[in-house]
């Protein structure tokens, strides 16, 4: 069977065969010339409505194809499903989707713009990490949706739109994540594709959204949930002087997001057909295969809850390696964390239908928004945020793991 590549714009799946092209429009040897036009598919499915070269289909698994029209060759490779340009190295290098769930006002847009800012920048230059938007679109779109707002406005996020709001579309950011270490070894930089989808909070009450959500989510090759600690009871007690507490109760709880993610992954992979036993994601045991990082964000608003020793007080060793012995470390923690918060059922639904799951404790901002919603004076102070990330690489086999620190 031919293997399933996943568009890293619309999550939709195909083979290398089904990739289609778009001509250049530039004029090839024989003097005839294409002119752009407006693309029907492109524009429903992106949003996208400038006029482009026309599409073609080519009975070929190779990166350049000539149009039937103009006859001159095109190494424009387009999805078949959205019509979105792939990256270059589409289908020769790991492509992974990272799905980002949560509740609502967990932090989970704050978080990722933090992280993919820590990963082009700080960490890429001392971390032996390095970042690049994959496309034109993703960069102009983190830079003005997302970094700008952030790091040099210093407001953060109104929640983010629900994808039936967004006439059923969800963009994600795509970008290429290599080590460096190789480049100065002097082989060729092995790239990953990374393609990460930022849920709303509200997406997981609406069934509309369920709906479209669910095709991206049982896509996804890794799943990072965002929990609030002050949606715990017992973490409540130990937030910092005017921290805004969040509701516990209700549609929004964590436990509640964390139900209904894990039932979208679920009833896909057990009510799907033979060939569907074959996708990643799905193994014998009847748990799901998707790695999981939950994740206590905002660490920063219930640091004093920590006890003296807690290995979440620790900064972590840091280097272009996943390093298991911290991770492990941090894993118990938040799980007797969580016990102690009186979040144990989480755990309970983590163990009873995931195959593999971890836990982290991080602040993107490190420090409590002001009252009027503004990063505070003393700046972004990132604590611990690439730990998730790295992990899942890890499983992915993208990032090496260091057993000992
Ligand atoms: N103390 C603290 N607060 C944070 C941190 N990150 C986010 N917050 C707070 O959480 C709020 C919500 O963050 P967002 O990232 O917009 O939340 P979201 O999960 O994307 O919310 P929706 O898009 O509505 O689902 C922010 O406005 C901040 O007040 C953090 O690292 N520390
Ligand atoms: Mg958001
Ligand atoms: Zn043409
Ligand atoms: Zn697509």
């Amino acid at each position: 069977m031919a293997t399933n590549l996943a568009c890293p714009y619309c999550y939709e799946t195909f083979t290398a065969r089904d990739i289609m092209f778009r001509c250049t429009t530039q004029p090839g040897s024989t003097g005839k010339r294409c002119t752009r036009e407006r693309d029907p598919v492109l524009a429903e499915r992106r949003g996208l409505r400038g006029e482009v070269g026309p599409v073609f289909t080519a009975k070929t698994k190779g990166h350049l194809a000539p149009c039937p029209r103009c006859e001159a060759m095109s190494a424009f490779r387009i999805c078949p499903v959205c019509h979105s340009t792939l990256p270059a190295q589409f289908g020769m290098v790991d492509n992974r989707l990272i799905a980002m769930v949560g509740a609502k006002a967990s932090g989970k847009t704050v978080y990722m713009t933090v992280l993919l800012h820590e990963l082009m920048n700080r960490v890429g230059a001392g971390g032996g990490f390095a970042l690049m938007a994959a496309d034109d679109a993703t960069m102009t779109r983190f830079g003005s949706d997302y970094r700008d707002q952030l790091y040099r406005d210093g407001r953060l996020f109104h929640g983010t739109r629900t994808a039936v709001a967004n006439a059923n579309r969800v963009d994600p950011l795509v970008f290429r994540f290599g080590l460096e270490r190789r480049r100065l070894l002097g082989s060729r930089p092995e790239h990953t594709l990374l393609s990460f989808f930022d849920t709303a909070g509200e997406d997981f009450n609406s069934q509309e959204s369920v709906q479209l959500n669910t095709r991206y989510l049982a896509n996804a090759d890794g799943v990072i949930l965002i929990l609030d600690p002050l949606q715990l009871p017992g973490a409540r007690p130990h937030a910092r002087p005017g921290t805004v507490l969040p509701d516990t109760e209700g549609e929004d709880s964590p436990i509640n997001v964390l139900s209904r993610v894990t039932s979208m992954l679920l009833p896909h992979r057990a009510g799907a057909g033979p060939a569907a036993r074959l996708l990643p994601g799905r193994r014998g045991s009847g748990r799901i295969s998707t790695p999981i990082a939950v994740v206590f964000a905002k660490l920063d608003a219930v640091w004093d809850g920590l006890a003296a020793g807690s290995p979440l007080r620790a900064h972590p060793p840091g280097g272009d390696r996943f390093h298991t012995e911290d991770s492990l470390n941090v894993h118990e923690e938040v799980r007797h964390l969580l016990r102690e918060w009186r979040g144990g059922a989480i755990d309970q639904i983590l163990d009873t239908n995931y195959e593999r799951y971890r836990y982290f404790g991080l602040s993107a901002l490190g420090n409590g928004p002001t009252a009027d919603s503004r990063v505070a004076a003393t700046g972004i102070q990132p604590y611990r945020v690439t730990d998730p990330l790295l992990w899942l690489l890890s499983e992915f086999g993208s990032v090496p793991r260091q057993r000992r620190a």
